[in-house]
């Protein structure tokens, strides 16, 4: 099912390493062309584009581009029972993990009357996008809003693509249990706003004036825009950063299996399949240093993907470029190719799971052992599933409360705590041959220049 990479025997240097595994092509530059021109007409022409871009991208002209109250207050309402308390755990694990990233101020006292604090200041305004169509994730609007809610983020406004197979009340609106989720995390700006041209409705806002009865709609422009998207999405964040924040241009999903001989071949096949199910250019890797696990998941592969509901985009994926059974020669290897490889989610089905996780230095999220699957960590773990994907998880986290925080330094001197070492920023000046810096030090102590 899956085709085998046999490293044993090879250096394993990181280049290598890299070439060996790649990721599946997703061209981000190519589609920057695509959304050009959609992003500068939602610029221009507001809310009169974002109707027209939903007409044409997701065949539906949006009446009402913010969602009503009403209609949000309608999906709650008709939130299926188990699916709601499915998600209000969910929340409230992922409220209890969060809360623990909130960070405090300090402050620092260099030398006696000169200090400088750190000041943790929420982002003021954030879009988040949550995907509609294929993709229906209400999960990804808990790991989203969390976060944001936490950091204390002021205001978050929501946008999905207008569903076109929407009747009744949601006709020309998002998914409902999309709405639903807003509503149970108490957010109340939802758009009904996809693609490309959503990016672009937060980074540059827009107003359209009261028609009849109806009061004006106002979206403030968005200091940043999180959230997956498919690749216009993508595309339409890279161009628009600097504008917007980001926070991460996220990849098709990924999960690696670090395993030896103790690991149970049906559970690593179940697992395997559970993130290719995403997407055909989903990848999911194997490395171990057991022939007889790598044999026994192959024809567990067989069985489970035949059976599994998605069999197609999961044999597309498992059989894409992407996807490997990596042998290796011992763990210690296997440690060497997953670090290379930095996978959004790496699983350690191993002997002491947890002293071999403890060595791992890059995934975006490690799973410890038989019961902890991935799938725990993308609904109820606590822990967040916007993850840092195509080997970034190298130099960078996922979503969490830091994302939306900026850590903004105080600097605090008198007099006397200056005087001190104005010597050291003259010299440092002087080096640097810019001696205004060093004069506006000097200015303070000396009259010799003229004021
Ligand atoms: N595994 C995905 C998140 C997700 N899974 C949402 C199910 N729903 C990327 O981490
Ligand atoms: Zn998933």
């Amino acid at each position: 099912m899956m085709s085998t990479l046999d490293l044993r025997g090879r250096a394993l240097d990181v280049r290598f390493l890299r070439q060996a595994l790649p990721r599946a092509e997703f061209d981000v530059t190519a589609a920057l062309e695509h959304v050009r021109p959609i992003c500068a007409d939602v610029e221009h022409r507001g809310a009169e584009a974002l109707r027209d871009l939903g007409e044409r991208f997701d065949g539906v002209r949006p009446t009402h581009l913010r969602v009503p109250a009403p209609v949000l207050q309608a999906a709650l309402d008709q939130l299926d029972p188990d699916l709601r308390a499915a998600l209000e755990e969910s929340i409230r694990r992922a409220r209890l993990v969060h809360a623990d990233q909130r960070r405090t101020d300090t402050t620092t006292t260099v030398v006696p009357g000169g200090t400088v604090t750190e000041r943790w200041v929420p982002v003021d305004r954030v879009g988040l996008y949550v995907p509609g169509g294929l993709a229906v994730y209400p999960s990804s609007v808990v790991m989203n809003v969390v976060p944001a809610q936490l950091a204390e983020v002021g205001s978050i406004a929501v946008t999905s693509p207008p569903q076109r197979d929407n009747t009744g009340v949601f006709a020309g609106y998002p998914n409902p249990t999309i709405l639903a989720t807003c509503a149970l995390l108490g957010v109340d700006e939802v758009y009904a706003v996809g693609g490309a041209q959503a990016v672009a409705m937060f980074a540059y806002g827009f107003t359209e004036a009261a028609a009849g009865d109806e009061t004006a709609t106002v979206c403030e422009p968005v200091s940043m825009v999180t959230g997956p998207g498919n690749i216009w999405v993508v595309a339409a964040k890279r161009l628009l950063k600097g504008l917007i924040g980001i926070d991460a241009e996220a990849g098709p999903t990924e999960i690696a299996i670090l395993a030896d001989e103790s690991a149970d071949p049906d559970l690593v096949a179940a697992d395997l399949i559970s993130q290719a199910e995403h997407d055909p250019l989903a990848a999911s890797v194997l490395v171990t240093d057991s022939e007889a696990l790598a044999e026994a998941t192959q024809q567990a592969l067989s069985r489970r993907v035949a059976a599994t509901k998605h069999t197609e985009r999961v044999a597309t994926a498992l059989q894409g470029r992407q996807s490997r059974i990596v042998l290796v020669d011992d763990l210690e290897a296997g440690l060497a190719v997953v670090d290379a490889y930095a996978a959004e989610h790496l699983e350690v089905q191993t002997r002491d799971a947890a002293g071999v996780a403890s060595r791992v230095r890059n995934a975006g999220a490690i799973f410890v052992g038989d019961y902890a699957p991935v799938s725990l960590g993308d609904y109820a773990a606590g822990s967040n599933h916007v993850l840092p994907t195509a080997g970034s998880a190298s130099h960078s986290s996922g979503l969490s409360v830091q994302s939306f925080l900026r850590g903004i330094h105080v600097v605090d001197y008198d007099e006397a705590a200056l005087r001190g070492v104005a010597p050291h920023v003259v010299a440092l000046a002087q080096a640097e041959d810019l001696p205004a810096h060093g004069e506006a030090v000097t200015a303070r102590f000396s009259s010799a220049v003229p004021r």
